[in-house]
C-alpha cells in the first residue's frame, strides 16, 4: 500500500497520475480521508511552499504541484462531510480595478487552498464594491487582493476604504509586483505577501 510519505513526495513532484493511485489506493485500504488530506497531500504542499519561497521551485513547478494534490483532495472529498474538511478560515481572493493579471492570484489561491482555506477566487477586474459585496456573501475572513500594474494599484487602497465605510470586520491583505510593506502601510492594510507561500503564512498569522 502507498505510504503518506511516498504519496507527499509525489505531490512535491507534481506527479498527478501517480497522487490519484496513492489516494485510491489509501481510500481502498480503508485509510481515513482526512488522514490521506493531511499527512500526504497538505503534507506535501508543506515541502513545497518553502522550497518556492526559498528558490529551489518554480512557478510551473508549483502549478503542477497545487494540481496533482487538487486531483487527489477530489478523490477524497466525495467521502467527507462539510464539517470533516479543515477550515483554516474564508479569504475573498481578486485582481483588483483595471487588471487582468491572475497568474500570481491564482497561485495564491491554489496555496491557500492547499494549506486548508476556503477560497473565494473572484477573478480579474474586480471593484471594491464586488469585494465588498462578496466578504459580505460568504462571511469572509480575509480580503486577499492582487494588482501588476502602477496604476491599479491605487485600487486597493479604495477597497480598504469601502470595507471600512460598511463596518466590515474583515483583514485586508495585498500582494503583486509593485507592491511593497510600505504601501500596505501607507493604505492601512493588515498585511502584505511578497510572494504565494508568504501569503499563506500572513493568513494563518493574522487569524491565529
Ligand atoms: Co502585463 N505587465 N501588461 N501582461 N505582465 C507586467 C506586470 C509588466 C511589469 C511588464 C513590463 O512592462 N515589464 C508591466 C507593468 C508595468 C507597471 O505598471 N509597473 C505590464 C504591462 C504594462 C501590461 C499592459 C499594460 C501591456 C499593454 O497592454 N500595453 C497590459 C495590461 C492589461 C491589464 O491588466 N489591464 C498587460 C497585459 C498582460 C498579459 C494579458 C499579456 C499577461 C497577463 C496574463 C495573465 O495574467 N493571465 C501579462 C503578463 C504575463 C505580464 C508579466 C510578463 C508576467 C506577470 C506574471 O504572471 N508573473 C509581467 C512582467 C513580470 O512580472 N515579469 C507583466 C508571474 C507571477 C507568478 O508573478 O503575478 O508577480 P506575480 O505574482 C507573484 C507575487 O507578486 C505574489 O505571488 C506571486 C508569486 O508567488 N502575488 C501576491 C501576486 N498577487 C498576490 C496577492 C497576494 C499576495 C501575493 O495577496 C495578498
Amino acid at each position: 500500500m502507498a505510504s503518506f510519505e511516498s504519496l507527499a513526495q509525489n505531490v512535491v513532484a507534481g506527479k498527478e497520475a501517480q497522487v490519484k493511485e496513492q489516494v485510491q489506493e489509501l481510500i481502498n485500504a480503508g485509510t481515513e480521508p482526512l488522514e490521506i488530506i493531511n499527512q500526504g497531500l497538505i503534507a506535501g504542499m508543506n515541502i513545497v511552499g518553502p522550497r518556492f519561497k526559498a528558490g529551489d521551485m518554480f512557478v510551473p513547478e508549483v502549478l503542477m504541484a497545487a494540481k496533482a494534490m487538487a486531483s487527489g483532495i477530489a478523490l477524497v472529498k466525495p467521502l467527507m462531510t462539510d464539517n470533516d474538511l479543515p477550515s483554516m478560515g474564508t479569504v475573498v481572493l481578486g485582481t483588483v480595478k483595471g487588471d487582468l493579471h491572475d497568474i500570481g492570484k491564482n497561485l495564491v489561491g491554489m496555496l491557500l487552498e492547499s494549506g486548508g482555506f476556503k477560497v473565494i477566487n473572484l477573478g480579474i477586474d474586480i471593484a471594491p464594491e464586488g469585494f465588498v459585496q462578496s466578504v459580505k456573501e460568504h462571511k469572509a475572513d480575509i480580503v486577499a487582493m492582487s494588482a501588476l500594474l502602477t496604476t491599479t494599484m491605487l485600487g486597493m487602497k479604495d477597497t480598504i476604504e469601502l470595507m471600512k465605510e460598511e463596518g466590515l470586520n474583515v483583514k485586508c491583505i495585498i500582494g503583486g509586483a509593485p507592491i511593497s510593506k510600505d504601501y500596505a502601510n501607507e493604505i492601512g492594510a493588515d498585511g502584505f505577501a511578497p510572494d504565494a507561500a508568504s501569503a499563506v503564512d500572513l493568513c494563518k498569522e493574522l487569524l491565529s
